[in-house]
């Protein structure tokens, strides 16, 4: 069978590429992103998307790496330093890197890194759709390409587009102050399936998006643009057996020797990251010092071993952090080392792969102490390599890692006290302990590794696409209009049954203002004038306001969902009860409209309803929680019905719904036309008892119980007019 094709587009290419003596080289690029999916196992065919990391010379260099890494299943995406500068440097590590690591202060704004970041990923979508096809799955990886998603989504609409963020999402409040956060939000929505690391990160999306797009969330579905797309969380993982069994190689052992007739009895402390400000490398060098300060018996003992990798040297920030951080380590040293010892060694520079490894299975303890991380390979990492079983993690509350992590020395990195404890803990550590922690924390790491994770991604990716694909055969084209049309006129009897809110008008915000207008008018009557027609209107209003707005008797009337019907010129109470409910009811509706600004409380003869369409969605999700659990108990008490719509909360008499009135209109005649139209929960249930061959259509959202769907009330008059065209 042929391999699917998996196309990852990420902003680096999982290696680098140079030119000496005129030949092409690649070598290996560091980083958790690269690092992570390099090792990934997959049923696909892989290629990727992304840039080399370096800028040819000529058009020759150009075409002779892309003939090389073609034949790889890559494609380079060439940018010029100005692109890189401002896309890369500007807009992504000055502007969203810092704010999405809750850096504030240190996020920059210029018009210029904005337009940069636009054009990158348009040159993105150009390169991808090169060898993209609506039969692929498009990976798209991290904070550089978030507008891709929804590029890619405009000119290949059926392909299944994944994205994943590597870093944190910010809460709401930070995320806010991007003047660009619409764009950006909307543009990750383009994507079947958006993942995170945490549940909290996606919990944050999924704040910013109903707050600032006031879109339809429900639980983890956000409904965008005619699809719905998923959002979860994907613990990113690391190659598991590669760090456990890195032991047997010859070239590790040999290291692991090396340090032992080095360090001898001296205790290792070891700490590997990138050079950034988030990875709280100085408040971990500070810690260090006041361990040394406040316990003394260690020094000349332990070492604290630390590995910085260089990273976007060329961005102002990184450059401060490295002065202070040589500064800070000349100091310690400074202070604290004799001729046979020194408390810090410096590596300002990538190790190779053996000599990493080896150090993760000497180090006694790894800290890892960053201010906020993504998630944080490097601990994973140290625990995986640790075959014996012993060493101790002490790992930072604010990394995405300590959510698997649950054994490691759980620390705040801003707090130093705790960070000193923290390494006094671990270097007392009995063995016992230490080994029953590390083999807890590998079973989690070994389970939920990189194949896992990027599997889980992919699998849910296509599960997703395929849902995606159901709905959208619901949605009615031009030429299924067409045949209903023919239908309609085909037809002997003709039952048309709709809801008026949402599916004939648009909502308003004040729900009396929601008046038919001219055009509704006129198109109704046309749809009268067809002989043997009965045009039905089932709305949720009360009756004072339907008999005011559709005087025309020909229209046949249910009110507040059925409980009142029009008979010539009489309204007809279709339920039995009395209105004694409503003092006990009303009560807790008033205690939450007090609480909540916005929302107000119409009075049915028949029920009572709590709108809060003007409310602060997340206010009106509380509130709306709270109410419910407020009336559970007094309406089962009364006999009476809950009921979520859009935007409100009603209660009501039982026994009294949609699906009562189409009943009731099904039986007068032998239909041979039926089409229902709704937009809400409660048409469901009109939908729900009529023939299989009705034409069902939920407005909005696809419905499992209607057979198609259309957008907008825009779309049903536009067919409706077509009908009678
Ligand atoms: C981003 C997010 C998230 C480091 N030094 C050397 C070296 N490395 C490798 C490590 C590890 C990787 O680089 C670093 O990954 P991290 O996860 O710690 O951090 P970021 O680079 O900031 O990655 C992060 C990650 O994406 C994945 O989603 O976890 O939160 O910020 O794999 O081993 N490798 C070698 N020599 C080194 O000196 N060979």
């Amino acid at each position: 069978m042929k391999k699917k094709r998996l196309i990852i587009v990420s902003n680096r290419l999982p290696l680098k590429v140079s030119i000496a003596n005129g030949a092409v080289a690649f070598s290996k690029s560091e980083g958790g992103l690269a690092t992570g999916l390099d090792s990934l196992y997959s049923d696909y065919e892989k290629h990727w998307v992304g840039w080399p990391g370096m800028y040819p010379d000529n058009d020759e260099q150009k075409e002779l790496i892309q003939k090389e890494l073609h034949a790889l299943h890559i494609t380079p995406v060439f940018l010029t330093s100005e692109q890189i500068q401002l896309f890369y440097e500007g807009y992504s590590n000055s502007t969203i890197w810092p704010l999405f690591h809750y850096f504030f202060a240190y996020t920059h704004y210029n018009p210029k890194y904005w337009d940069a970041y636009q054009a990158v990923n348009r040159i993105f979508l150009e390169h991808t759709i090169l060898i993209a096809s609506e039969d692929d799955i498009i990976w798209i990886q991290d904070y550089q390409l978030m507008l891709l998603p929804g590029l890619l989504r405009k000119e290949i609409p059926t392909a299944r587009i994944g994205f994943f963020l590597h870093i944190p999402f910010p809460s709401y409040e930070l995320f806010r102050i991007l003047p660009e956060r619409e764009f950006l939000l909307k543009g990750l929505l383009g994507a079947d399936l958006i993942g995170f690391h945490t549940i909290d990160y996606m919990r944050h999306f999924i704040s910013s998006v109903y707050r600032i797009l006031d879109l339809d969330c429900k639980i983890n579905h956000i409904y965008f643009d005619k699809r719905v797309v998923n959002i979860d969380s994907y613990p990113m993982g690391i190659n598991y057996d590669l760090f456990h069994n890195a032991i047997e190689r010859k070239g590790i052992v040999k290291y692991i020797n090396r340090y032992r007739r080095q360090f001898g009895n001296h205790k290792i402390i070891l700490s590997v990251d990138r050079l950034d400000y988030s990875k709280g490398i100085l408040h971990r060098l500070r810690a260090f010092d006041s361990f040394l300060n406040d316990y003394p018996e260690f020094r000349s003992k332990v070492s604290l071993v630390m590995i910085v990798v260089p990273s976007r040297d060329n961005v102002e920030k990184y450059q401060d952090l490295k002065i202070k951080v040589d500064e800070t380590i000349g100091a310690i040293n400074g202070r604290y080392s004799d001729m046979t010892w020194v408390p810090v060694y410096y590596f300002y520079r990538g190790l190779p792969f053996e000599q990493l490894s080896a150090l993760y299975n000497y180090a006694d303890i790894a800290l890892v102490t960053p201010l906020r991380d993504g998630m944080n390979l490097v601990a994973k990492e140290y625990v995986a390599s640790r075959q014996n079983g012993t060493g101790v993690l002490i790992l930072s509350e604010m990394a995405g890692a300590i959510v698997e992590l649950i054994e490691s020395l759980k620390v705040n990195p801003n707090n130093i006290e705790e960070i000193k404890i923290a390494i006094y803990n671990a270097l007392i550590m009995p063995v016992e302990e230490q080994r029953e922690r590390i083999e807890k924390m590998q079973k989690v790491i070994k389970k939920q590794n990189i194949n896992k994770w990027a599997t889980d991604f992919l699998g849910e990716l296509e599960l997703a696409g395929n849902k995606q694909d159901e709905l959208m055969k619901k949605i009615i084209t031009s030429d299924k209009i067409s045949q209903l049309k023919t239908n309609f006129h085909n037809a002997q009897n003709r039952l048309l049954l709709f809801d008026y809110d949402g599916t004939l008008a648009p909502f308003a915000n004040d729900p009396l203002k929601a008046t038919p207008n001219e055009a509704l008018n006129k198109l109704l009557h046309k749809l009268m004038l067809v002989p043997n027609t009965s045009l039905v209107i089932i709305s949720g209003r009360d009756y004072t306001t339907l008999e005011q707005w559709f005087p025309e008797k020909a229209i046949k009337l249910y009110a507040e969902h059925g409980a009142f019907f029009r008979e010539n010129d009489l309204w007809i109470k279709n339920f039995t009860s009395d209105e004694l409910w409503k003092d006990e009811i009303l009560l807790l509706f008033q205690k939450i409209i007090d609480k909540t600004p916005g929302s107000f409380i119409e009075v049915k003869n028949s029920a009572l309803v709590w709108h809060y369409r003007k409310t602060d969605s997340w206010l009106a999700e509380l509130r709306e929680k709270q109410l419910i659990e407020s009336l559970v108990y007094p309406c089962s008490k009364l006999n009476l019905q809950i009921m979520r719509g859009s935007k409100i909360v009603e209660v009501k008499v039982p026994n009294v719904n949609k699906g009562i009135c189409a009943q009731q209109m099904l039986k007068l005649k032998n239909w041979d036309f039926i089409l229902s139209i709704g937009d809400d929960t409660t048409d469901e249930d009109m939908f729900k008892v009529l023939p299989e061959e009705a034409i069902t259509i939920k407005v909005g959202r696809a419905s499992e119980n209607a057979r198609y769907s259309l957008s907008s009330y825009k779309e049903v008059l536009k067919m409706l007019n077509e009908f009678i065209t």
